[in-house]
């Protein structure tokens, strides 16, 4: 196992649209094991494999508060999607940013697991926002991309001043 490097934004890579998966062997489980201890170490409800540089259509995702709720998805897709909800989001490639974001308040998702078998999941709740956080990211998206421009602006301030501090 291997805690992986988070891509941190404004970096471009964060931007790549990926790709689908077209095997899930072993290769790719080592690669769902790293992420899954990349999450958990951040620590972090979720994890998309864009986050790692790796642009691959791959999801992890815990919302449990003991570790027992670890789902992996791969090449997910929202086929239903209905009601609205604001929550307060957070994204390990935003650190220390914290803002409102509106999402469906339920969705339905369909995947592959982490044997390549189909299955098909409801959620609503953290679940349903951070599925569709994550699949954001397999496209490119960032949640601060979602907000005003005036609202970005000041993030991507924010965002430099704290680099220099960690730096
Ligand atoms: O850890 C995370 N918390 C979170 C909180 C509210 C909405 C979405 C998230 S996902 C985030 C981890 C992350 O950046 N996943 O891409
Ligand atoms: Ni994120």
């Amino acid at each position: 196992m291997a805690i992986l490097n988070i891509l941190h934004y404004p970096d471009e890579r964060l931007h790549n649209v990926a790709t689908p998966v077209e095997q899930v062997d072993d290769k790719l489980r080592q690669l769902i094991d790293d992420m899954a201890e990349t999450m958990y170490a951040a620590p972090g409800i979720g994890l998309a494999a864009t986050q790692v540089d790796v642009h691959k259509r791959l999801v992890v995702i815990d919302v449990s508060e003991d570790k027992t709720g670890l789902t992996t998805f791969i090449n997910p897709r929202i086929v239903e999607a209905d009601g609205k909800t604001t929550y307060e989001e957070g994204c390990l490639s935003v650190p220390g940013i914290y803002e409102e974001v509106e999402r469906a308040e339920h969705v339905v998702v369909e995947a592959l697991d982490r044997d390549g078998k189909p299955f098909r999941l409801e959620a609503d709740g953290l679940l349903a926002i951070c599925i569709q956080h994550e699949i954001d990211h397999l496209d490119g998206k960032v949640f601060v991309e979602k907000l005003s421009k005036l609202k970005l602006n000041r993030i991507l301030t924010r965002l430099k001043k704290n680099q220099r501090k960690t730096l």
